[in-house]
């Protein structure tokens, strides 16, 4: 049903992203690492279905737990790892760390540590985008992503009613892994209806209950492809999905005792990328992990061989001159 092309081009991105981050996890403790860091382990099939139907001038935006998405939409990883060591070769050059992650190149928007924040300025993008088509001639599309604690905030509906009204090209997407950082959604939320939420600002609405990659990049496919034709203003897409580690660091909190450890269990056993590695021959799938190792590898000695940043570098970009 699925060409071999498109599992393998899926493992691939899912795979590197979770050996990048358990590669993190495991030299953390050594402090190269000079930011917190926010793990998407478990959350890969989000990242990698949103990302591959769409094009390289598309743009996303994200939360802090932006590693996923960064490296699924192209994000250089040398970059990464050098802004994560806080070296000047860094994609922020080295100021920044893992909660800011940028890469307008390949259509990254700056990432921001403030639950909502980057959802308004998304929307601005978009209306940017809608605007430049009168010289284009092509819709490019924007993609908002993040948490389920995200709609808690003003901004959320502010932004989703302005999109509305003014009919821009973007995807609201709506990562839900029902924790706030140990604040599980039945103690969040007066109902789970957040789709019949947003279907009254008159916005098309899909909500899917698991991470299965395949239907969530179709979700995506579709609605990219609806807006760019002109046939749809904003699109909302919640996910299901599942944190498997600590809200930030690299390690796992079975012990704070506020997860439903079956729950944990349930989501293990469902795993994306072991489903797709099943639907692989063996052969490739040991090549794809070889390739993984020497990009990581790539990527650590980047960084360990690059310099910080200068001293006159402390104060630039700080004010806008
Ligand atoms: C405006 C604001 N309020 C509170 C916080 C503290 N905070 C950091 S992460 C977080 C939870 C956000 O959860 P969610 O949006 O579901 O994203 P997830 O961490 O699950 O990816 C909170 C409340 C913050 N950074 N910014």
């Amino acid at each position: 049903m699925y060409t071999q092309e498109l599992v393998t081009r899926l493992y691939k991105k899912m795979s590197l992203i979770r050996r990048f981050e358990l590669r993190l996890a495991e030299i953390y403790h050594t402090d190269v690492i000079k930011s917190p860091i926010h793990l998407s382990v478990g959350q890969e099939a989000i990242a990698v279905g949103i990302c591959d139907p769409l094009e390289k001038n598309d743009i996303v935006s994200n939360t802090y737990r932006c590693h996923a998405t960064y490296i699924a939409k192209g994000g250089d990883l040398n970059e990464m790892m050098a802004e994560l060591y806080g070296k000047a070769t860094g994609c922020a050059g080295g100021k920044a760390g893992s909660m800011h992650l940028v890469d307008m190149k390949n259509g990254i928007m700056g990432a921001s540590a403030v639950v909502g924040t980057t959802i308004p300025v998304a929307t601005g993008y978009a209306l940017a985008m809608q605007k430049e088509t009168v010289k284009t001639n092509h819709q490019r599309v924007t993609v908002a992503i993040f948490g389920d604690g995200a709609t808690e905030e003003g901004c959320f509906y502010e932004s989703i009613n302005f999109a509305a009204l003014h009919q821009l090209p973007i995807i609201f997407i709506c990562e839900n892994n029902r924790l706030a950082i140990h604040t599980p959604l039945e103690k969040r939320w007066a109902t789970e209806r957040l789709c019949e939420r947003i279907a009254t600002y008159g916005i098309e609405t899909h909500k899917l209950d698991n991470d299965d990659v395949f239907n969530l990049r179709d979700t995506v496919a579709k609605a990219a492809a609806q807006i760019r034709h002109h046939q749809s203003g904003p699109i909302f897409i919640e996910c299901a999905t599942y944190r498997w580690l600590e809200h930030v660091g690299p390690r796992d909190d079975h012990s704070d005792h506020y997860r439903d450890l079956d729950e944990y269990r349930r989501w293990k056993e469902n795993d994306q990328i072991m489903r797709l590695a099943k639907m692989l021959d063996s052969n490739v799938v040991t090549r794809l992990e070889n390739e993984i190792t020497a990009e990581i590898q790539a990527a650590e000695e980047f960084a360990e061989n690059s310099p910080y940043p200068a001293v006159e570098e402390l104060y630039k970009n700080v004010y806008a001159s």
